[in-house]
């Protein structure tokens, strides 16, 4: 009896021992992979833009979705920190995990100007290799491409599937995923649409937000970092847009038609949800 006891403690010893080692080194690859920012890595010579300052409110999943209608759905901008777990998409946007399984695949590119009038189709690979860099503080926006949204959907399903959306919504809207991947020091100069969460996976982004009736003093060709060294340091307290530096699993929502422009500090991969009214809910 006593010896069939001791047996059942060791084996149940030996048992929370394995459960122990596996979910820590599970949370050592996940802490890795942040660390090295997923392979996407940036030179600190091109680290050109700086975080900023954050005066947009944060919050965690204690915001209810009866709160996120009162207070920010068509009224501010509002941050989420940690509301969802996207440590297995984050893991299948490593670098080497994209470039082995989407490779392949096509992606168009966008000019990185308030209308992305370009649109560039080339390999998923071909981005990575030839063209995704750091920005160059001279170059214009119309001449910096940049991979956000314009995925063949079917393609990219088994990827985007994997994304834990946002826990809050917009009733009577539907939600439209785009994914992203820039250079340090690229983003998308201000402009608006319809309202939307922006997620970063890898990297941090600064983001710059006014309210629909106050448009900002920018030029269309000229990149957000340009705006950042020319206009940024000349703004008036009143001028001073709302902004926040995101980093990994934190997630930014804009109301419908509030200006938006985007900072990469870092080599950055991102997910964006697009919602617009549909008309059949
Ligand atoms: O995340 C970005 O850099 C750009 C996102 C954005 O502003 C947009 O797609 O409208």
């Amino acid at each position: 009896m006593a010896a069939t006891k001791f047996f059942c403690r060791w084996i149940e010893a030996f048992f929370v021992l394995f459960v122990q080692v596996c979910v820590k080194s599970e949370d050592t690859d996940a802490h890795k992979l942040l660390y090295s920012n997923g392979g996407w890595y940036t030179d600190t010579e091109n680290l050109i833009a700086q975080p900023g300052p954050c005066n947009i409110d944060v919050w965690d999943n204690s915001l209810t979705q009866q709160g996120f209608l009162q207070k920010y759905a068509e009224k501010a901008p509002v941050i989420f920190r940690s509301v969802t777990d996207n440590s297995n998409f984050r893991k299948l946007c490593s670098k080497s995990s994209l470039v082995e399984n989407y490779g392949s695949k096509e992606v168009v590119l966008s000019s990185a100007n308030t209308y992305s009038y370009t649109k560039v189709p080339v390999s998923f690979q071909h981005y990575v290799e030839e063209i995704l860099r750091p920005q160059d503080a001279n170059t214009l926006g119309n001449e910096t491409l940049y991979l956000f949204g314009d995925q063949n959907y079917t393609e990219w399903e088994p990827l985007l599937d994997q994304y834990i959306q946002p826990p809050y919504y917009l009733p009577g809207h539907t939600g439209a995923l785009s994914f992203g991947l820039a250079g340090a020091g690229t983003g998308v100069p201000f402009h608006f649409h319809g309202p939307g969460f922006g997620e970063v996976i890898y990297g941090r982004k600064r983001w710059f937000l006014y309210p629909p009736d106050q448009q900002p003093a920018f030029n269309p060709n000229r990149t957000t970092l340009q705006w950042l060294m020319e206009k940024y340091p000349q703004l008036e307290e009143s001028e001073k847009p709302y902004e926040c530096t995101i980093g990994p699993g934190e997630i930014i929502y804009f109301p419908d038609r509030w200006w938006h422009g985007t900072l990469n500090i870092d080599t950055s991969v991102f997910i964006s949800k697009f919602l617009a009214i549909a008309p059949w809910l």
